[in-house]
C-alpha cells in the first residue's frame, strides 16, 4: 500500500487568513508571517508595530500597516526614520522659503519670517520699506531722507544742531571770522547773512569782500545832475 502525500496546503481553507501553509510528509502545518501574531490555523492577526517602543527611531511617527509598520518623519523633520532618526529641518538654508526683504528664524519642526524692523507687509510675500519721511519725522529745518530700513535727518544749509531734534540757524556773524570782509556790518539772516556797507561807504566789488569810502567829488557831481 502507498501512501500517498496529499497536499493539504492545496485546500483553500487549510490555514487562517493571512497564515502560510507549509507541507509535510503525511501532514502540514500553518505559521504566521512575521508582523503578524495569533493562532495560524483559525487566523493570524496583524502586530501593532507601533505599540512597541522603539518601533520607529528617534523623532519618528510610526504608522501601523497590515503586517509590517512605517515610520515618517513629521513635516519640518528630516533624517532616516528608520535608522538615525529625524531631525529639524533647517529651512532657512535652503532656498528662500520668505519673501522679499524678510527674515528667516529656523525653529523646532518649523520656522519663522517676519519683516525686518522699517519694513512692512506680509513676510510670506514681500517687506517694503517704510517711508518714514511721510511722518515728518525730523525736527524743525531739517530735511528728511528715506533709507531702506530707517530714515536719515539732515539739518538744511546754514542750520545747525540735532536734526532729529531741530535745527537752529547759524548766526555767521559770529560763527566765522570776518565774514564780510573790511568795513562791512555783517547782519544775521535765517537762513545765511547779508554783509552791509555803513554809510559813507560802498562795495568793493561787494560788501562781502570789502567796502570803501564813497568818492565824495563823484558824490557831488551827482547831486548836481
Ligand atoms: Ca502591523
Ligand atoms: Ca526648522
Ligand atoms: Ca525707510
Amino acid at each position: 500500500m502507498v501512501k500517498s502525500n496529499i497536499d493539504e496546503c492545496q485546500h483553500p481553507n487549510a490555514c487562517g487568513p493571512h497564515a502560510i501553509c507549509q507541507n509535510v510528509p503525511g501532514n502540514y502545518t500553518c505559521v504566521c508571517p512575521e508582523g503578524f501574531h495569533g493562532d495560524p490555523f483559525r487566523g493570524c492577526v496583524d502586530v501593532d508595530e507601533c505599540q512597541i517602543q522603539g518601533a520607529c527611531a528617534p523623532g519618528a511617527h510610526c504608522r501601523n500597516v497590515v503586517g509590517g509598520r512605517e515610520c515618517f518623519c513629521p513635516p519640518g523633520f528630516e533624517g532616516d526614520p528608520y535608522t538615525h532618526g529625524c531631525l529639524d529641518m533647517d529651512e532657512c538654508s535652503r532656498g528662500q522659503p520668505c519673501g522679499r526683504n524678510a527674515l528667516c528664524t529656523n525653529l523646532e519642526g518649523s520656522f519663522r519670517c517676519a519683516c525686518p524692523p522699517g519694513f512692512i507687509g506680509d513676510p510670506m510675500s514681500e517687506c517694503t520699506d517704510v517711508n518714514e519721511c511721510d511722518k515728518n519725522p525730523c525736527g524743525q529745518n531739517a530735511s528728511c531722507k528715506n533709507t531702506p530700513g530707517s530714515y536719515v535727518c539732515s539739518c538744511k544749509e546754514d542750520y545747525t544742531g540735532d536734526p532729529y531734534k531741530g535745527c537752529e540757524d547759524i548766526n555767521e556773524c559770529v560763527a566765522l571770522e570776518k565774514p564780510c570782509g573790511s568795513h562791512a556790518v555783517c547782519q544775521n539772516a535765517a537762513p545765511g547773512y547779508t554783509c552791509l556797507c555803513p554809510q559813507g561807504y560802498q562795495g568793493s566789488p561787494t560788501p562781502q569782500v570789502a567796502c570803501e569810502q564813497k568818492d565824495n567829488v563823484f558824490v557831488v557831481q551827482d547831486s548836481n545832475l
